[in-house]
């Protein structure tokens, strides 16, 4: 499909290049119409601010929902990030089941952990509930971190490929269709993406830059949903997404002062030119 039409639930983090910021405009570069759920809208992201204002919208998605049903309003796509509360993925397991017509995609990305640890505000409880949302994706798109949370894993810097097909059969037993683990590093200097797809195992592997930079799992979420629906298969998905955010960290780590996000927008083109591919 050229063009379809993407339903993302995420928050607005009004600065910080993550979450709608971004995925927003990688979608539209993708060449797809896009439709957004707010989740929440905060002042800056959570990770590194501090005194950050947090606007839960928990509350309104019900009756957004109800319009859309009313107004016959259908999506090619719902794709998942940043989650607001935990009763608010109850709604959006009740979006994900009224608007699932034929040849949806779900996509969740449980936007909740990184490098061993759950972002401020999110407990146990939310993970448990995450887990129930992540059995209902045709895609989820996880961190290392985020895997071990869903799986209850103990969570390894170093490890080998059969700690991670572990966590992958672990994942896929929550429900979910398909899997993309991201940031897999079997040796130093590279990282990558597995695809687990209908029990199939695929890596793609890549050059590690730096730490990464805040935000890449957003980037790297978006870019995979406007592959996926612009017609690639999955594994060209996640290959397409992975040297994307690779170009964003390489365009980002020239300027030291940048710590907050990727500077995503200057490499769009690149993106946009991999899809013609
Ligand atoms: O990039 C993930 C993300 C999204 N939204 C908010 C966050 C974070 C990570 O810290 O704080 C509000």
């Amino acid at each position: 499909m050229s063009y379809g039409r993407v339903l993302t639930i995420q928050d607005i983090s009004c600065f910080g290049q993550c979450s709608l910021t971004v995925a927003l405009p990688i979608l539209s570069a993708c060449g797809h119409e896009t439709c957004v759920l707010p989740s929440a809208v905060l002042s800056t992201h959570t990770g590194g601010f501090t005194g950050f204002t947090f606007r839960d919208l928990t509350e309104d998605m019900p009756s957004i929902k109800d319009h859309w049903i009313k107004e016959k309003i259908s999506f090619d796509a719902i794709y998942t990030g940043y989650l607001g509360s935990t009763r608010q993925i109850d709604y959006v397991k009740d979006i994900f089941a009224a608007f699932d017509k034929e040849g949806c995609l779900k996509v969740v990305d449980p936007a909740m952990a990184d490098n061993g640890k759950l972002y401020y505000g999110f407990d146990d409880k939310f993970v448990a509930e995450m887990k129930t949302l992540c059995g209902k994706a045709d895609y989820l798109v996880p961190n290392i971190t985020e895997s071990c949370f869903l799986t209850d894993t103990e969570f390894k810097t170093e490890y080998d490929e059969a700690y991670i097909k572990e966590l992958l059969v672990k994942l896929a037993a929550l429900g979910c269709k398909n899997v993309i683990l991201t940031g897999v590093s079997y040796a130093p200097g590279t990282t990558g993406a597995v695809v687990y797809e209908n029990g199939e195992y695929y890596y793609y592997k890549h050059d590690k830059i730096a730490n990464g930079c805040h935000g890449t799992g957003d980037i790297y979420a978006s870019a995979f949903v406007g592959s996926l629906l612009h017609g690639k298969t999955a594994y060209d998905s996640a290959k397409i997404a992975a040297d994307y955010v690779l170009a964003c960290i390489n365009e980002t780590i020239k300027d030291e002062t940048h710590w907050y996000g990727a500077k995503f927008e200057p490499v769009l083109g690149k993106l946009i030119e991999s899809l013609k591919q």
